[in-house]
């Protein structure tokens, strides 16, 4: 067996497949049992954004003293248990080709569900899970599978969410790697065979090496004997160690990469594909005490997507579905919102690199794509959109070439835009647009 860098090293070799890079946008799904009280702390009651998050009730809710414990106590009693809710998920209203039009309207490429989240649920009949799936209990249906075919129906392409770590199973807490290969390397190969998604984002990672989950092997199965060998993405989240440093594309989580058992930050080891996941509020799963000021406004919606693709990165912004099916129609406001924009500005988005130079001042950002430069403005600009270019073009790049540069602005018919070098800044002249205030 080749040794821990040199396999590690093969597996980050692997070139991240291109449709990745390009998509840009993505849609995460968390969806389970904790969508039955889907509840959590208010944001600016707690230290980290982490706290707050709704899809760890049934975990949190046994932390004697907390927030979680004392709204369980208060509505549903000390007998009620974590569990029991599964009989309130009924998922009665889901319409898997309604999400999926959304999604295709919201401008995503891609879709992220929970296959099974830490608390081992698991939204597709495993046979590893009997009578702890949605097929078996709660709603009778093969949840993933129907979103499945519903989003490729769209053209969108399906991943799944995976927590490799379970709260409550006693295998995994006497002995994990036992549980690894008896049961969550056999399950992912199953969901994998059932449904060749096109994405593995794994999680729960940090309470063993990946040597004990067994990643490594996993990842050559799946990069080489796989059906979806080719095309399937995945992440770095594969053990303790790996996090920013191994696997697929790196990913941060409301802007941070995560933290190390000291409780330091940790950062990227090198440059890599990333991408941003965060919910449109302070939590994936579904939080009823969230009030409209814990969510973001389409303008920092947008920005954020901007900013993100400026940086090399990939938005994959979750939506927190309720216990019957629903996507709260604020959070669906906001896929339509940023739908609406890319409808306009798609072009700027999709199929882009970075830039030499991501942003200039705090309105502008850059992306690229063959021989155009796209500068996408946060804030409308005025008569003329002013851009340093020392940095932004190649020194020695002659002025008559910036003249000759054609300027357009993207969703305005008409003419180009007339441009000037002036002092070793372009000037682009903007038109006068009505509601163009900024
Ligand atoms: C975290 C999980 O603990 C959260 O519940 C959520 O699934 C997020 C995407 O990853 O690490």
């Amino acid at each position: 067996m080749a040794d821990y860098a040199s396999k590690w090293q093969s597996i980050d070799d692997r070139a991240i497949p291109a449709w990745f890079d390009e998509a840009k946008f993505g849609i995460f799904i968390h969806w389970g049992i904790y969508s039955v009280p889907s509840w959590g702390p208010k944001r600016d009651s707690v230290n980290t954004s982490g706290e707050a998050y709704a899809e760890w009730y049934g975990s949190a809710v046994r932390h004697a003293g907390g927030q979680y414990e004392a709204f369980h106590k208060r509505v549903y009693g000390e007998k009620k248990r974590y569990e029991d809710f599964v009989s309130d998920f009924k998922a009665e209203l889901f319409e898997p080709q309604r999400w999926a039009s959304l999604f295709k309207r919201a401008g995503a490429k891609y879709v992220v569900l929970t296959a099974k989240h830490h608390d081992a649920f698991c939204l597709w009949p495993s046979a590893y899970r009997w009578n702890w799936n949605s097929k078996d209990i709660g709603p009778g249906r093969d949840l993933f599978g129907e979103l499945a075919t519903a989003v490729r129906g769209q053209g969108l392409r399906m991943g799944a969410y995976y927590s490799l770590l379970e709260w409550f199973n006693p295998l995994y807490s006497i002995s994990p790697e036992r549980y690894a290969r008896a049961e969550m390397i056999p399950q992912m190969k199953e969901l994998i065979q059932a449904y060749s998604p096109s994405v593995l984002f794994t999680d729960g990672e940090w309470e063993h090496d990946s040597e004990v989950w067994g990643s490594r092997d996993f990842l050559e199965w799946l990069f080489t004997e796989s059906p979806v060998a080719q095309e399937v993405v995945v992440n770095d989240r594969w053990g303790k160690e790996t996090r920013g440093n191994h696997g697929g594309y790196f990913t941060t989580e409301y802007g941070e990469v995560g933290f190390g058992p000291d409780g330091q930050e940790l950062k990227m080891s090198r440059p890599r594909k990333w991408e941003e996941n965060r919910g449109i509020g302070a939590s994936f799963g579904y939080n009823r005490n969230e009030t409209l000021d814990d969510y973001m406004t389409e303008r920092q919606l947008i920005h954020l997507l901007v900013d993100t693709v400026s940086k090399g990165g990939n938005l994959m912004l979750n939506v927190g579905p309720t216990a019957d099916g629903r996507i709260p129609v604020i959070m669906e406001e906001r896929l339509v919102q940023v739908g609406d924009w890319l409808a306009v500005n798609g072009e700027a988005i999709y199929g882009t690199s970075a830039w030499r130079t991501s942003q200039q001042g705090e309105h502008v950002r850059f992306t690229a794509k063959g021989d155009t430069v796209y500068a996408i403005c946060l804030k409308w600009p005025g008569r003329e959109l002013v851009l340093e270019t020392a940095g932004l073009f190649e020194a020695g790049e002659s002025t008559s070439e910036f003249e000759a540069t054609e300027a357009r602005l993207l969703g305005h018919e008409g003419p180009p835009l007339r441009t000037a070098v002036k002092d070793g800044r372009l000037i682009v002249k903007l038109p006068e647009l009505e509601g163009s205030g900024d």
